[in-house]
């Protein structure tokens, strides 16, 4: 693609970008790997495909490996379908069934119809830094939103930051618990329990979903909250045979028409547009001054330096940034 003319290239932008829009499964697929690779040319496709974005339900399925996420997932797909509405997926885990040849015999088994048009799945390894995975997994929504999809499922591993962060620009988030994982001592540290908006309390065919439930209320009991605010719902289910689907996925709904009414859908997509901005600029920042082999030799030369005692790295690091360097120094000043 570097060979190609600009006005070329732009061009087929603009027609990759129309595709998109008319929801053309080849191109969506394209788009999509463009921004998972972080292509350069993916900026380009997701400025041109923003308007677009904005209409699509965004929830977030999170909790403990072997919750049954996957497996409710494709319960929802289900659901959601017979709904009349369209569905997007984008899992981020290594885990997950919708990776390589299970996919198939799991949407299968779940009742998904293969070809069906109206469901595209997307897994995404959760390799590299945490703000690139972000900034991926948001785009990738962005590319399933403008493409038309009217529900968008996005499946991450709850075990830390970058799964938290990963669902925490969605205007609904389901943390799926289960009996078998003991209690929700985990749950908690993971920092799950702040972000959940509706509680899944899956495998509820297995003992112990009373006691996790209880454990759940209880620890909802205990967090601070205002008359007016919106307590966690907890909802039963049993992923395997859809089972409490149907109430999970109500729960959800009723989430978003609260969130719509009182301003909040719009509060957390100004958060999701202020931390897409940051992730851009510091990526942007760290290419432009870490990005390149020139870069790459002033950073060894400095290191060198400072090892022989000829300078510091405060010093070096202002050296770094040059003309920026006053951003630095502001920084400092403050308390
Ligand atoms: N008994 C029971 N097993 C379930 C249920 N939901 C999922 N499972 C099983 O739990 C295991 C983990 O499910 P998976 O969806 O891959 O969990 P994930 O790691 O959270 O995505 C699989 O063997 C599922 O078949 C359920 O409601 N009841
Ligand atoms: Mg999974």
């Amino acid at each position: 693609m570097t060979t190609t003319a600009p006005t070329d290239l732009r061009r087929r932008v603009t027609d990759l970008v129309g595709r998109v829009r008319a929801g053309d499964v080849p191109s969506v697929a394209r788009a999509l790997t463009l921004v998972e690779n972080r292509e350069a040319v993916s900026a380009q496709i997701l400025h041109e495909l923003w308007s677009d974005t904005g209409r699509a339900w965004r929830i977030g399925i999170t909790g403990p490996p072997g919750a049954g996420k996957s497996t409710l997932v494709a319960a929802l797909i289900a659901h959601f379908r017979q709904e009349g509405r369209t569905v997007g997926v984008i899992a981020v885990d290594p885990t997950s069934p919708f990776t390589g040849g299970a996919l198939l015999g799991d949407r299968v088994r779940m009742g998904v119809a293969h070809g069906d048009p109206g469901v595209f799945i997307r897994s995404m390894a959760s390799r590299g830094d945490l703000g690139g995975l972000c900034a991926a997994a948001q785009e990738a929504c962005d590319v399933l939103d403008a493409a038309g999809k009217d529900v968008i499922l996005i499946e991450t591993v709850g075990v830390g930051q970058t799964e938290v962060e990963v669902v925490d620009a969605a205007d609904s988030i389901a943390v799926v618990l289960h009996p078998e994982s003991g209690d929700s001592v985990q749950a908690m540290k993971a920092g799950l329990m702040e972000i959940a908006d509706v509680y899944a309390v899956n495998k509820a065919d297995r003992p112990g979903a009373d006691r996790l439930e209880q454990e759940i209320l209880a620890s909802l009991g205990l967090r601070p909250h205002g008359d007016g605010d919106w307590m966690p719902p907890v909802v039963r289910c049993v992923a395997a045979t859809g089972e409490g689907v149907a109430a999970l996925a109500a729960a959800l709904g009723s989430h978003r028409e609260r969130q719509q009414a009182t301003g909040g859908t719009e509060t957390r997509r100004a958060r999701r547009v202020e931390q897409r901005i940051r992730l851009l600029v510091e990526a942007a920042l760290r290419e432009r001054f870490f990005g390149n082999a020139a870069a790459a030799a002033r950073l060894a030369g400095l290191v060198a330096e400072v090892r022989a005692g000829r300078t510091t790295p405060y010093a070096a690091a202002v050296e770094v940034l040059g003309d920026a360097s006053e951003v630095r120094s502001q920084h400092g000043r403050e308390p």
